[in-house]
């Protein structure tokens, strides 16, 4: 048995209906697959409104606030690592694509704030909020079996643990 130190963390992705209807879940999946992260979650589906009202509360004072709520409705991945949360929203770009660096998703793929295809948890702990799964998880090797959890976007069950059967160059 092997036991990492290092901090893990999650991050939920989602990948905004934009981004589903445009085809670009593949494109986005790789660019996290390819960073070296480790997907532990994956669904696809409508989002509730109760679910998006829930997940967004902290902007329901803005304007934009219907129309978001609006706007968003399928496509959910998690992903699991260290530094997952900051290096994810460095991946994904500015909020506004306009501001997003060429490179980043969102500088290489969007347009307009309202259709940036893409959303990642920015806090730890909204990780948490938002993926169920919290803190350092132990990579034992040969440990496979689904991860027990209760979320936003994911009922328990439905994230895996699994450990890659190559070297761990990567979290
Ligand atoms: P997200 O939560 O989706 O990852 O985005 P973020 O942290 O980069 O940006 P945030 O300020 O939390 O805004 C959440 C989402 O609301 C939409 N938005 N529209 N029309 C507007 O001015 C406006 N501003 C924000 C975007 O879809 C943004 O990602």
């Amino acid at each position: 048995l092997v036991a990492s130190l290092v901090q893990v963390e999650q991050t939920y992705i989602m990948v905004k209906p934009d981004g589903v209807q445009r085809g670009l879940v593949g494109e986005i999946i790789s660019r996290f697959e390819r960073k070296g992260f480790k997907l532990t979650g994956l669904k696809l589906f409508q989002c509730p409104k109760e679910l998006a009202e829930e997940h967004y509360k902290d902007l329901k004072s803005k304007s934009f606030y219907p129309t978001l709520i609006d706007y968003i409705t399928s496509g959910p991945v998690v992903w699991e690592g260290v530094g997952v949360v900051a290096s994810a929203r460095k991946l994904i770009g500015s909020t506004n694509p306009l501001q997003a660096e060429p490179g980043t998703i969102r500088g290489d793929l969007a347009v307009q704030t309202g259709r940036n295809v893409v959303h990642g948890s920015d806090s730890p702990e909204n990780g948490k909020r938002e993926t169920g799964r919290s803190g350092s998880i132990p990579d034992i090797v040969f440990l496979k079996h689904c991860f027990s959890c209760s979320a936003l976007w994911f009922k328990e069950g439905e994230l895996c643990e699994w450990t890659p059967a190559q070297a761990p160059w990567l979290m």
